[in-house]
């Protein structure tokens, strides 16, 4: 039985990507070192797959953006604005991803051009970059990355099987570009599989005997044109002669829905996700066909957590007999982009912890041993160890927490309800606060800048002392503070200059998580997060941000609001435990949070934001009961971690990174959210939150861009809004938190919207 492994994270063990990707944009290494060091990672994957066993392994799983990125360049989907600078394919790979403003030099003209919409892959914490079509593209072959990865690895010795995402998912999880709004991307399957044709002939000239076809949107529920398209396809690509073997991978969920699309296929095999999905196995295994392969995804691609070998082996064993062994592959459940890349990079991690834990490097080890073991080789010494872990873990202190399940269980209806409804709470802040119509305020983040980079990192390191780190806090919490009261902002926050990742801080603090120093995974692009694990019974030891809040609270008469992540988002951010559901550590996270903001309100803080910028990716991907259970538990959790104020305790939300849904929103019951909106101001959007019963913030500007829009700007946008939405539900505020901004722009753009406000108040002037 043979080993695969579906991809592997390209960012390197110390994030060498990045700092040379972010290097060479800043014009600090050229081109040719940028490439010197992807092809020094991609070797490095490759040997420490092959020396670990692994018999599949995949090429093209590297990129320097995002994959299907990559994958828009090779097939020419590129629209004519990035074309029209005859920027090099790098170039235009970033420009595509990230966007390019750059000024006129003697040798190159000046570019401006935005980048393509970042999309979240699935429901994961991974971004990829949306293929944009238009009746204009011209499809071609641009290039050969596969083929010249797939060389690269035979040049050392090392066969490969090439991956690429499949055309159906390509064309589905597109869109129309802009110009070509009437254009329906699937419709273009036709052009695009030609394509597929000549670059897996390549492949083939080149050596490849297998490939790999990503196909995860048979894990959503598909219209029936979409199902055809796979039968289409695939029976196409299968037909043609002369091709590598065509495995056809999903996963992240279950294909059952979709089934049909998948029986009779002319194509070499099948790729399941049996760790999100360990049900669909009977109904997945009645469709292969009598001469194709079933490839097992048993090593958990999205989660840290050590495998159980004796469990796994037996599911595998199931599909042996079944199948038989020459036909079973034993893989991981999808690519491990989504792990931090080795667990022996971390030393500061409890050793205990660490024997439950898993990262990309020592998932390659867990595919090779289980696949021995179900050929019937010896490993006895790796089970041995591996039962040992589990039952460790079943009974460990860290886990466990007698007095935290107990509170769970006490949850009530009384604690997820606030004391009055809104219009009785509304009444009594509008008494305490008398704030103006239109009131204006920030989403909580303010610059971070090198200098509070630095002093993080010495703090960390120890040069310098807490009371050392503290003062520096202090000052920029005053800094913050004075410019916001300069410019007039209504509501005012304390500028989070003690956070580094929004919940990597609060899971630093909380008693059951644990953290890593290098646990890096790839969010999207050069930007990275070092997800918080959740390893046991989840509580609050101390208070985690009630000083700074206080402290900020102390320099001005102004209200200052206290800075929360909700506990669907610390859980979505996170990797999850797999020994209880995430209901129950949604709860516990919630637990732990209304303790938070019940000492935030006794401190005297009056106005209390929760962010649950994660809640929409929580979604099952498909509909049905567990969907509904998850709005129902997701909005639970926010009801308990903010239902333990007083009626004048203002609670606000934040939501970002997705289109939502006003119901789901509704029933989360914060008197104010603040929801990004830049991007998204159509009357139909702004229509469907018309009838929001509480008051909103429509987010005025796009952070992610240095463009700073004029007060006229403020004041048209506001102008359309005001046609469909009522001014007195009507907050001030841009689309997201300001950290990845500069001063400067800050200052100017927020100066701005301050005065669009304060416009809007004359005009509204009773
Ligand atoms: N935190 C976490 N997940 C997220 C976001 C977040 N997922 C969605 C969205 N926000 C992704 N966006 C970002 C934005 C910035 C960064 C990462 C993800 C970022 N990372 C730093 C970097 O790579 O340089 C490192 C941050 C750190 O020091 O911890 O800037 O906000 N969890
Ligand atoms: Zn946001």
């Amino acid at each position: 039985v043979k080993s695969a492994v579906l991809g592997f994270p390209r960012i390197g063990p110390n994030r060498e990507l990045k700092k040379v990707t972010e290097s060479y944009w800043n014009g600090k290494v050229t081109v040719d070192d940028l490439f010197k060091v992807g092809k020094e990672l991609r070797a490095q994957n490759w040997k420490l797959q092959k020396d670990a066993g692994v018999d599949i392994i995949p090429s093209n799983d590297f990129s320097y953006y995002d994959h299907v990125l990559d994958l828009s360049l090779l097939f020419n989907v590129i629209p004519d604005r990035y074309t029209k600078y005859q920027l090099s394919p790098i170039d235009t790979l970033f420009a595509m991803g990230r966007g390019l403003q750059r000024k006129a030099t003697e040798t190159e003209k000046a570019v401006d051009v935005t980048a393509l919409e970042m999309v979240k892959w699935f429901d994961s914490n991974y971004h990829y970059v949306r293929p944009t079509f238009s009746h204009s593209t011209q499809f071609k072959l641009n290039g050969q990355k596969p083929v010249d990865e797939f060389l690269e690895a035979k040049e050392l010795g090392i066969q490969t099987r090439p991956v690429l995402v499949g055309p159906v998912s390509f064309l589905y999880l597109g869109k129309a570009d802009k110009d070509s709004l009437d254009l329906e991307p699937l419709s273009l399957l036709e052009k695009l599989l030609p394509l597929y044709v000549e670059i897996l002939q390549k492949l083939a000239a080149a050596g490849a005997t297998e490939v790999q076809l990503d196909e995860p949107t048979l894990v959503l529920d598909l219209p029936k044109e979409v199902q055809a398209a796979v039968k289409t396809a695939y029976t196409f690509l299968g037909n043609q002669a002369g091709l590598p073997k065509i495995t056809l991978a999903t996963y992240f969920g279950t294909v059952v829905p979709n089934l049909d699309a998948l029986k009779e296929l002319p194509i070499a095999g099948f790729h399941f996700d049996f760790i999100r999905a360990a049900e669909q196995f009977d109904d997945v295994a009645s469709i292969i066909g009598a001469n194709q392969t079933l490839s097992v995804g048993i090593v958990d691609g999205r989660n840290i957590w050590k495998n159980d070998f004796a469990k796994s082996s037996e599911f595998v064993q199931k599909a042996i007999s079944k199948l038989g062994a020459e036909r079973v592959i034993v893989a991981t459940s999808s690519s491990l982009l989504h792990t931090p890349v080795d667990l022996n990079n971390e030393n500061k991690l409890n050793a205990e912890l660490k024997n439950y834990f898993s990262f990309a490097t020592q998932k390659l080890e867990e595919v090779v041993v289980i696949a021995k073991n179900v050929s019937g080789q010896d490993v006895s010494a790796a089970l041995e160890a591996n039962a040992k872990s589990v039952a460790a873990k079943a009974s460990s202190t860290f886990i466990n927490d007698p007095a935290v399940q107990q509170r769970v269980a006490s949850i009530d209806k009384k604690m997820s309800t606030r004391a009055a409804p809104f219009g009785e709470r509304l009444a009594e802040q509008e008494k305490a606060f008398n704030l103006p119509l239109f009131p204006t305020t920030t989403i909580g983040s303010f610059p971070q800048t090198k200098d509070i980079r630095i002093n993080r990192n010495k703090f960390t390191k120890g040069t310098i002392s807490a009371e050392e780190y503290e003062q520096f806090i202090n000052s920029e919490i005053e800094k913050v503070i004075r410019f916001q009261e300069e410019i007039d902002l209504d509501v005012l926050v304390h500028g989070e200059p003690e956070r580094n990742d929004m919940v990597q801080y609060f899971g630093e603090q909380l008693k059951g998580y644990a953290f890593t120093t290098n646990g890096w995974v790839q969010s999207y692009g050069s930007r990275y997060v070092r997800p918080p694990i959740i390893v046991g019974d989840l509580s609050r030891p101390k208070a985690m941000s009630v000083k700074e809040s206080v402290y900020a609270q102390s320099l001005t008469k102004k209200l200052v609001k206290g800075m929360l992540t909700g506990p669907i988002t610390c859980l979505r951010w996170s990797f999850p435990r797999v020994d209880v559901d995430q209901k129950t550590q949604a709860l516990q996270l919630a637990l732990a949070l209304r303790d938070e903001v019940n000492d935030l309100e006794a401190a005297g803080i009056r106005v209390i934001q929760v962010d649950e910028p994660a809640i929409r990716e929580g979604l099952p991907l498909r509909a049905g009961a567990e969907r509904s259970d998850y709005q129902q538990w997701a909005a639970e959790a926010f009801r308990v971690a903010t239902s333990g104020v007083a009626n004048k305790t203002q609670i606000h939300s934040h939501f970002c990174y997705s289109d939502l849904d006003p119901n789901h929103i509704k029933a989360l019951d914060a008197d104010v959210v603040s929801i990004e909106f830049s991007k998204k101001d159509d009357a139909n959007y702004i229509a469907e939150f018309k009838d929001y019963p509480n008051h909103i913030g429509l987010g005025l500007f796009d952070i992610h861009s240095p463009r700073v829009p004029s007060k006229e700007e403020f004041i048209t946008k506001i102008e359309t809004i005001l046609k469909t939405y009522p001014a007195e539900k009507f907050w001030v505020n841009p689309d997201c938190g300001l950290k990845t901004r500069g001063w400067e722009e800050t200052r100017l753009s927020l100066t701005n919207m301050v005065n669009a406000a304060k416009y809007f108040r004359e005009q509204y002037k009773k």
